[in-house]
């Protein structure tokens, strides 16, 4: 099986916001071979009902895992993290997305890689830009591209993330 350079998009805003983070990129090491994990940001909420503000992070991973088999993967790593879905967008302990795979583009049930919305999301890009500078979408358009181009959202605050050996 080829390995595929895949980015994980991590959120938190209920609970201990930073262990719910890092248990989650250890997890994620164990996916693969990590290769860049960014600061975490303090990021205010974006959409949904009223909530408090987000812990926001992106890892970068070489995997052999498949696109839904890694999916399924982040799946188990948010219920170890206490993750009830409630309502879309509602606040959460910890929302694990698939951002890119490789140059692949995957449009199933439940699977849409690139993530449908992380080209407007500040949130998402800035942490991504800064763990994978030359990532590209699979028309080749560079995601630093999209972070020039992102109106405004607030990012309060980054500090750096666990080191692993
Ligand atoms: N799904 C489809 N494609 C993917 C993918 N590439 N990665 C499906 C992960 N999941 C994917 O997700 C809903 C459905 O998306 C799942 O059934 C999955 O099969 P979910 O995690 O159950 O629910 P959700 O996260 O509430 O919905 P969604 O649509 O994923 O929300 P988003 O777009 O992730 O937004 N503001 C800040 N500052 N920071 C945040 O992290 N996150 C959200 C959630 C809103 N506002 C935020 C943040
Ligand atoms: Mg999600």
């Amino acid at each position: 099986v080829a390995s595929h350079r895949a980015a994980v998009g991590l959120g938190s805003n209920l609970g201990d916001r930073r262990s719910h983070i890092d248990a989650a990129l250890s997890a994620i090491a164990r996916l693969g071979r990590l290769v860049a994990v960014s600061s975490i940001y303090e990021t205010a909420p974006v959409g949904g009902p009223e909530q408090g503000p987000y812990l926001n992070a992106v890892a970068v991973i070489d995997t052999d895992l498949a696109p839904i088999a890694l999916l399924t993967c982040l799946r188990h790593v948010e219920q170890q993290q206490g993750r009830e879905r409630r309502e879309r967008w509602g606040p959460r302990t910890l929302d694990l997305d698939v951002l890119l795979y490789g140059h692949e583009t995957v449009a199933m049930q439940g699977l849409t890689v690139p993530h449908p919305r992380m080209g407007e999301r500040r949130f998402v890009l800035e942490p991504l830009v800064e763990a994978w500078p030359d990532a590209e979408l699979p028309d080749g358009t560079a995601v630093g591209s999209l972070l020039d181009a992102v109106s405004d959202q607030d990012v309060v605050r980054h500090e750096p993330p666990p080191t692993f050996p």
